[in-house]
């Protein structure tokens, strides 16, 4: 059994709806229990000129092996109408592994800890409301110091999910 943290995203569609829709279907994955949800942050694309993003992160204990978990993850994704047309392209729903036990991975499809987490404050700051503040990434990293390095500006974290 592993701990894991997956970051969700939203720009389109209703994103709040989308991912109170990726809960459920993250409840479900076979051999995982969901054993939290963050709050639902709303910010800026890091791409002008998209729709503001509505982002949280979830807790998972779970069975699946790490690209069994990514296949559940992108079906999930297109269940709800992901379509990949251009990398950073806008989405109905974005379903990232961030964090799988103390595993480093790197595989074509999977690099965790996910790349870019470090920097991101729609991710760090829902991370912290479910992790440990003494969470040690598996590159080493500690989620405070992180934290610290990444002001919460352009944030909005909503009052209900
Ligand atoms: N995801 C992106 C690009 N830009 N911006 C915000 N605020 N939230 C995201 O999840 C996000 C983004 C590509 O994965
Ligand atoms: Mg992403
Ligand atoms: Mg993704």
């Amino acid at each position: 059994m592993e701990h894991i943290y997956i970051g969700m995203g939203s720009n389109l569609a209703e994103p709040a709806e989308q991912l109170r829709s990726a809960i459920q279907a993250l409840a479900q994955l076979p051999d995982t229990h969901l054993t939290g949800v963050s709050a639902f942050y709303q910010s800026d694309s890091l791409l002008p000129g998209q729709p503001r993003y509505t982002n949280a992160v979830a807790a998972l204990d779970s069975r699946l092996a790490p690209l069994d978990l990514l296949d559940a993850l992108q079906a999930i994704e297109t269940g709800q109408g992901r379509e990949r047309l251009e990398r950073w392209g806008p989405r109905t729903l974005d379903l990232d592994i961030l964090l799988f036990g103390d595993r480093l991975i790197d595989e074509p499809r999977l690099k965790v800890p996910h790349y870019h987490m470090h920097a991101r404050a729609f991710v760090l700051y829902p991370l912290a409301e479910l992790a440990p503040t003494d969470l040690c990434l598996a590159d080493g990293r500690l989620l405070k110091d992180l934290l610290a390095a990444c002001p919460f500006v352009g944030l909005e974290r909503l009052s209900s999910n």
